[in-house]
């Protein structure tokens, strides 16, 4: 693979164990704190039900960093800190809960199909726990097939995805 080289990356932010509002503003903290990267900005925090999984609710929020990491260093960093905050992985069973959880969602407009690295990250269009707090730091974004952001987001909520803004994310 290519080092597509520094880009702006996005980081998707989601937690439903323990105290996932504190836990992902931890995690701003480890990803502000991550070197070679700067912490741009972040969304707000969100709150849903789980999706495609059973669980708590869950806590959401998108972060954006600008990295001179390589995007699988910058992968091997994200899981190091869902390590650090407890994550653990039950062998078999998809979609978990989790204390965090924090996915590639995109490095630039790099495109990568790798086991370990799919980036865009394939399933983040279908999802308005991701695309709401996306919305808040990209109004102008398009999907593929240039649906604009806002109105995806309308049409996963009116398709029964309710998300809700609980406030701001800030790193403690
Ligand atoms: N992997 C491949 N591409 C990527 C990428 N772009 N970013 C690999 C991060 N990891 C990527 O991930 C499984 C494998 O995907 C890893 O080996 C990694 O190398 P994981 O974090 O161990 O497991 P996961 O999070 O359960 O899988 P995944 O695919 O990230 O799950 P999803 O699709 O993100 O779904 N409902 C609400 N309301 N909020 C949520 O946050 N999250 C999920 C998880 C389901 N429902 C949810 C939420
Ligand atoms: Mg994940």
């Amino acid at each position: 693979m290519q080092d597509p080289g520094p880009a702006s990356a996005l980081i998707g932010m989601g937690a439903n164990l323990g105290d996932a509002a504190a836990t992902l503003r931890s995690a701003l903290n480890g990803l502000a704190r991550l070197p070679g990267c700067r912490l741009l900005r972040a969304s707000g925090l969100w709150s849903s039900a789980p999706l495609d999984a059973d669980g708590p609710e869950y806590c959401n929020a998108v972060a954006e960093l600008h990295s001179e990491l390589a995007p699988l260093e910058l992968l091997d960093r994200l899981q190091q800190l869902e390590q650090l905050h407890g994550r653990v992985r039950p062998p078999g069973v998809r979609n978990a809960p989790r204390t965090l959880d924090l996915d590639l969602l995109c490095f630039g407009d790099a495109r990568i199909d790798l086991a370990r690295l799919s980036l865009p990250h394939p399933r983040m269009h279908e999802r308005a726990f991701v695309l709401a707090p996306l919305a808040e730091l990209h109004p102008d974004w398009q999907l593929p097939d240039g649906e604009p952001i806002a109105a995806a987001v309308q049409r996963l909520r009116a398709a029964g995805q309710q998300v809700r803004r609980l406030g701001a994310l800030t790193a403690r």
